[in-house]
């Protein structure tokens, strides 16, 4: 039998059919693992074959070619890379301006992780009910740097709904990944758009303004969202700091799409934008084509790379 990984946990990983019949499973004892870099063979969104035993519980023989994936080290240090997911249409990244406050480094992190694996992203900022004029007028200024780098962003607040219906007709008929910080509303945004799926959520702990990691495993939810045929929209759990695989110096900028789309008149072709005379990127950030805080967290993670 063909079917989606929903969950993994430890050495099982469920199994849904495409009938909608699930199954808990093992990987077959001699599966052999695709390489070593990566410390979970199967992850959420993988398409396995298996095979149902007479105890109800199934035996993955093996997975399927993924169309595409998304992956981080599994430590900072570490050559080992975790899946996050398989088979994903759209990367939701959501932020918070309020408590707790997402970085742009840390959204500019993931944002180039997902250009790196070919998959559409957006920025989606949550708890807007918690805005006033002040975080607003921050709000439309961060929202900017991401509208003139390509991107969408949408305000929304898992409290009150606002923005969730149009949301919902953006995330439908798609296999969606939500990421970000603990605390920001991943697990509450999914009950907002599927009030049937009552996930658990979250208090903030006071002292430390963070979130307390309440969703402990990556699950993907299979919803009727209207439009075309069923979503598949992942929760997972909050990551505190983004471990991006290394790029090489000179392919970091590609991964920014308004620095991709002039580095061709770079004098040099192996340009890093820092140092070198007649930068198309470094004169379209003095111009403001390029928004100079795009163009700081690229300074950023390019060191990272260099370290
Ligand atoms: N005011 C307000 N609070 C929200 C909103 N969305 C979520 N919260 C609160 O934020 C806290 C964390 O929400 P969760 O959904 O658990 O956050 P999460 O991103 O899933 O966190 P992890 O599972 O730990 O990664 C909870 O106390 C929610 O009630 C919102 O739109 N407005
Ligand atoms: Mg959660
Ligand atoms: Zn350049």
């Amino acid at each position: 039998m063909q079917g989606l990984v929903l969950r993994t946990t430890g050495s099982w990983y469920r199994v849904m059919a495409a009938d909608g019949t699930v199954t808990d499973c093992r990987l077959r004892g001699n599966y052999r693992l695709r390489g070593n870099k990566q410390t979970n063979p199967v992850a959420v969104g993988d398409s396995v074959e298996y095979a149902v035993q007479d105890d109800g519980t199934g035996v993955i023989a093996d997975v399927c070619e993924r169309r595409n994936y998304i992956v981080r080290k599994a430590t900072k240090l570490s050559k080992q890379t975790h899946v996050i997911a398989a088979n994903i249409d759209l990367l939701c990244i959501v932020a918070s301006l309020g408590l707790p406050r997402t970085s742009t480094g840390f959204i500019d992190r993931l944002l180039v992780t997902a250009e790196a694996y070919h998959i559409p992203a957006m920025v989606l900022f949550n708890k807007c009910d918690l805005y006033d004029d002040e975080l607003w007028q921050i709000h439309h200024d961060v929202a900017a740097i991401y509208q003139s780098a390509g991107y969408e962003v949408a305000a929304v607040s898992a409290l009150t709904g606002y923005g969730i219906d149009e949301l919902r007709h953006v995330l439908a008929g798609g296999t969606v990944l939500f990421t970000g910080h603990s605390g920001v509303g991943k697990s509450a945004l999914l009950n907002a758009i599927s009030p049937d799926l009552h996930l658990r959520v979250g208090e903030i702990s006071d002292w430390s303004l963070k979130g307390k990691h309440t969703t402990t495993f990556a699950e993907i939810f299979p919803l009727p969202l209207g439009g075309t045929g069923t979503s598949y929209l992942i929760d997972t759990p909050g990551i505190k700091e983004f471990g991006m695989v290394d790029f090489g110096r000179d392919e970091l900028s590609h991964f920014f799409p308004e620095m991709r789309a002039v580095l061709h008149g770079c004098r040099f072709a192996n340009c890093t934008h820092t140092h070198e005379p007649d930068c198309a990127v470094k004169q379209a950030v003095a111009d403001g084509t390029i928004h100079e805080e795009r163009y700081h967290n690229y300074l950023n993670i390019l060191e990272s790379i260099e370290e």
